[in-house]
């Protein structure tokens, strides 16, 4: 959606001056703090089609700012959605795409900061809400938009769950290749293992245009990844450069609450 931004220090300073939303005061990612949210008795999030195979073609495709995977033509069947836990009551959100942020080094690359902690990933998967007929409706709409936030933790062995992508990513090495995934993915596996315990805030895009139309949504816990898998998210590149620390940096909380949902 966005023309040209950059995410060295200094490109991320003239973002306001070319889009003039990423100034405000509701803008996103902040780093959150368990001790500072407020816990609510909210319902569970109910995440819809998750199970399921998804349709195939999927295509998995380099932006120049991150990978993507495009889930939202789903030939005949109902699009994966979510509802419930934050959400306001009979919205429903249906699933458009995932990507991920990440680090040159281990010691950071996720978007949000989770008490004190940058995570060396951070999977973002978009939901658009179904009342708005496609994504850049949403943009214009406060309500428009839901993205679960996802840490990943480093680990010794491989996320099998990840194979599919990460398997496809030497297709996609240069800006707007974009490949066909010979494999389906299972959403559930992508998600942690309990998604019980999250955080959430209104909030904007990470990226220009930076629209405040984001319903947050980060779970507490992360999901593992391998060095070797994540190493080969580093190989992309955007023509320049390779593609890593796309991340934007933390934005003012400002007088938003953040909200915790426990067991
Ligand atoms: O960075 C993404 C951007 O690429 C686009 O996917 C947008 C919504 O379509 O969302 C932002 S983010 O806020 O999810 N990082
Ligand atoms: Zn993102």
């Amino acid at each position: 959606i966005a023309g040209h931004f950059g995410y060295r220090k200094r490109d991320q300073h003239i973002w306001v001056q070319n889009f003039k939303l990423c100034d405000g005061k509701l803008q996103s990612p902040i780093s959150i703090s368990s001790f500072k949210s407020i816990t609510l008795p909210l319902p569970a999030l109910e995440i819809i089609g998750y199970h399921d195979f998804l349709s195939t073609p999927l295509y998995l495709k380099n932006n120049g700012h991150s990978v993507v995977v495009n889930v939202n033509n789903h030939f005949g069947k109902r699009l994966p959605y979510i509802f419930g836990g934050s959400l306001d009551i009979n919205q429903e959100y249906e699933i458009d795409h995932l990507h991920f942020h990440w680090g040159a080094k281990n010691n950071r690359g996720s978007e949000h900061m989770l008490n004190g902690i940058r995570y060396p990933m951070e999977m973002h998967i978009v939901h658009k809400n179904r009342i708005y007929s496609n994504l850049s409706n949403a943009l214009n709409h406060k309500n428009g938009l839901v993205v679960l936030g996802i840490f990943f933790q480093l680990q010794e062995e491989d996320n099998k769950s990840l194979c599919s992508i990460i398997n496809h990513l030497t297709s996609v090495r240069w800006i707007n290749n974009e490949t066909k995934l010979n494999t389906s993915i299972t959403l559930a596996s992508l998600l942690p293992k309990n998604t019980d315990v999250f955080y959430s805030y209104k909030g904007s895009l990470t990226t220009p245009p930076c629209n405040e139309v984001v319903t947050w949504i980060i779970f507490s816990m992360p999901v593992p990844i391998s060095f070797s898998q994540l190493n080969k998210f580093r190989l992309l590149s955007n023509g320049n450069n390779l593609i890593a620390d796309n991340y934007r940096k933390l934005q003012n909380i400002g007088l938003r609450k953040v909200y915790i949902r426990k067991l």
